[in-house]
């Protein structure tokens, strides 16, 4: 399978601008492709991941790959189909392109990926030039009908958002000069800076200058909701802002009907690999091996190997009960996000304890419990009504860990 090839099977193309072209030119020699990211956040989620894996393709099928952190493009906003946006500081900007720049460099590692920053073009360029070089390539017409700006003709958009493709569309044009870039990958709503870009091209160089966008469509989950959200929080690839062991559940918990397409999408696993673990899923859904793959994949690729075994040791301690080893970094990791409660220092009767925990709904329920044997403080079974627990003798004194059965967690928080 060639590169379109394979991104029509992973489902992972929406749009090229000239798939003939494309293809012809990448048969000619080693060409560039470019993504760009503005440092609207310090972080990157897993809805911007999706172009780079498409990147990394195109760099395992033999091309170079580059990347964009806009801190030009970053410092105007590229127009939403909704609001304005407000512009970030000076500060702000360099505390972000240093935690994307950090971010695509773990990605893509050091073999031959080019990172640039646009501000080395597009801040030094004078207005003049700008409006007599660039600007006056520029149909307003053709702009106006760009989707976002389209969309945004009804709220409103200042002159500095509608000048945004116009920015991007001088970076292509820069990276097609100076690095032999001729692809622009990005998500679906990119589509109409790309275009800019490939035009502004064609204008400059020629109408037969191989210049070429591709989008990938945006991804949903089987449900149809907006994919890459986990109990309303972003998935994001900074560790400090969603754990490894978070991420990797993330991947673990998808759905039967979905894993197979986010094999497809997420990792670099073969048609054959992925087709295999489709029967698998088909055949033994309970196994989840198609669910623990997927998370291996992706894990080891944002956040390394080491990271897909602490995150796999940590789900079998959590899993078997075995947690009393715990530090207070991974009790932090695993329960960031799920509601808890909070706890007095002071020892307390366990089957009080329960109750004003609102774990168990009445002294009853929770005597019960507790005889059966399904009640866990810290790792430790407690079958006696009478114990009397302290919720600072562990994990430093912060937390108290109950599990009720043999799944369900509750995270005290000692005060
Ligand atoms: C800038 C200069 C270029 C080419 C592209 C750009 C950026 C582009 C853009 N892209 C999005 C983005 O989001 C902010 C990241 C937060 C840290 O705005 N104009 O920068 C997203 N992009 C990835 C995908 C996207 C897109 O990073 O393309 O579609 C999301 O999946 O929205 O010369």
């Amino acid at each position: 399978m060639n590169f379109i090839e394979d991104l029509k099977w992973r489902g992972a193309l929406n749009q090229v601008t000239d798939e003939e072209g494309l293809l012809k030119t990448m048969a000619e020699g080693q060409i560039g492709a470019y993504v760009g990211t503005d440092p609207t956040a310090d972080s990157l989620h897993l809805g911007h991941l999706i172009p780079f894996m498409v990147l990394k393709r195109f760099q395992n099928a033999g091309g170079k790959a580059v990347i964009i952190v806009g801190g030009a493009t970053g410092s105007i906003g590229d127009p939403r189909p909704t609001t304005e946006r407000k512009l970030l500081s000076e500060e702000q900007l360099k505390r972000n392109e240093q935690g994307i720049a950090a971010q695509v460099t773990k990605l893509f590692g050091q073999n031959g990926t080019k990172i640039v920053n646009n501000a080395d073009w597009l801040n030094t360029m004078t207005l003049p030039t700008f409006l007599r070089e660039y600007g006056k390539l520029f149909s307003i017409n053709v702009m106006l009908k760009k989707d976002v700006v389209a969309s945004r003709l009804e709220t409103g958009i200042s002159y500095t958002e509608f000048t945004y493709q116009i920015l991007q569309a001088i970076d292509f044009l820069h990276l097609y000069q100076e690095e032999n870039v001729r692809l622009e990958i990005g998500g679906s709503d990119q589509w109409g800076n790309i275009t800019a870009g490939v035009d502004l091209i064609h204008t400059i160089e020629g109408p037969e200058a191989a210049a070429f966008g591709l989008t990938i469509p945006l991804m949903t989950d089987s449900t149809g909701k907006k994919f890459g959200k986990s109990e309303g929080n972003a998935i994001w690839l900074n560790a400090d802002k969603t754990s490894p062991y978070t991420f990797y559940q993330f991947w673990y918990n998808q759905a039967d009907a979905d894993v197979v397409k986010y094999l497809k999408y997420f990792t670099f696993l073969s048609k054959e690999e992925i087709e295999a673990l489709e029967k698998e899923v088909q055949e033994n859904p309970g196994a989840r091996l198609g669910q623990k793959r997927l998370a291996e994949e992706v894990t080891a690729f944002v956040h390394g190997e080491k990271a897909v075994e602490e995150a796999e040791a940590l789900s079998k301690a959590l899993f078997s009960g075995d947690v009393a080893e715990l530090t207070v970094q991974q009790i932090k990791d695993v329960f960031s996000g799920v509601p808890g409660f909070e706890t007095a220092k002071k020892k307390q009767n366990i089957v009080d304890f329960l109750v004003a925990a609102e774990i168990e709904k009445s002294k009853r329920q929770a005597r019960e419990d507790v005889t059966n044997g399904a009640i866990r403080i810290n790792g430790e079974k407690v079958t006696d009504v009478e114990t009397e627990i302290d919720p600072s003798s562990a994990y430093e004194g912060q937390y108290v860990l109950v599990r009720r059965g043999k799944k369900k967690y509750f995270l005290g928080t000692v005060k």
